[in-house]
């Protein structure tokens, strides 16, 4: 099978005229992929992916054609999908002030355009959520800001608002299921794209913990920074060893591995209420 994208924790194969998207074991940290992988991460959150795009057909349509269809070697973490033309728009919506958005409100009091009130502090709730697309920036390259008006300007007036509302549509129904389970979504990335009809089709995985900021609702508390609901014991631990957060990353310990895994277990669970 032919590899056509690599990314840090997800590779992208063309199989005829689909697509086999594989989520790997790989677990990165301040942008670093450590050498340990994390046992059943990429089955964890291709789980979870297939959940929500059930959850959320009524507001878009997926690129899902199987689960089973895929080669054994990656049998469990890889979905057969269809091939999209790709929005070149990281479509983006944050319920709640951190990252980019936290910056760019204290030195604007907007983010991405969107005026938001005065005396806000980090990871509070934002009164709605909102749209906060991004530039696509290639691989290793950080993305940048755009407002609403760039994204029209790109993708026309029609375009754009169906982005922003499937965007925030998928954020909203997330968010709130999450909560009612305990987690926190603060904010997520999704990936749209047309089919050849040119409808809007939500591609990649979606409401992961590798696409979305995912909060323990319990210790949220605003005015400081959040725990990574599933990354906190690797960081927690890296951060005693002394580790500078540059290449290489340490190799992690059983126990280590062991707390992360049973963590994206735990979101899996509890998000879906099914037992993994
Ligand atoms: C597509 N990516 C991002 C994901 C990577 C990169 N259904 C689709 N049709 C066309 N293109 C894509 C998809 C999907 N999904 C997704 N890039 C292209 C991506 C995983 C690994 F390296």
């Amino acid at each position: 099978m032919k590899l056509i994208h690599s990314g840090k924790v997800r590779d992208l194969y063309a199989d005829g005229d689909d697509l086999i998207l594989v989520a790997s074991d790989r677990v990165s940290v301040y942008d670093v992929i450590l050498p340990t992988p994390i046992p059943d991460k990429g089955a964890v959150l291709t789980r979870l992916s297939l959940w929500w795009f059930d959850q959320l057909a009524d507001i878009v349509p997926h690129h899902v054609v199987s689960a089973t269809d895929v080669p054994p070697e990656w049998a469990g973490r890889a979905i057969r999908c269809r091939r999209l033309d790709m929005v070149k728009v990281e479509c983006v919506a944050r319920g709640y002030l951190t990252g980019s958005g936290l910056v760019e409100y204290r030195k604007t009091g907007a983010v991405c355009g969107v005026r938001l009130p005065a005396g806000l502090v980090e990871s509070d709730r934002l009164p709605e959520a909102i749209f906060t697309p991004t530039t696509k920036a290639p691989l290793g390259e950080h993305d940048t800001a755009m407002t609403y008006e760039d994204v029209v300007a790109q993708e026309g007036e029609a375009d754009a608002s169906a982005l922003r509302e499937t965007t925030l549509g998928i954020y909203r129904r997330g968010a709130e299921l999450a909560l009612e389970r305990g987690i926190i979504i603060a904010d997520t990335k999704v990936e749209l794209g047309r089919d050849r009809d040119g409808r809007f089709v939500l591609a990649d995985e979606v409401l992961t913990p590798d696409s979305s900021r995912f909060w323990d609702a319990a210790t949220w508390e605003p005015g400081r920074s959040q725990d990574s609901f599933d990354k906190q014991i690797v960081r927690d631990w890296a951060a005693g060893t002394g580790w500078d957060k540059t290449p290489p990353g340490p190799v992690l310990p059983d126990d280590i591995v062991a707390k992360t895994r049973a963590r994206y277990i735990e979101v899996y669970e509890r998000i879906t209420g099914n037992t993994w």
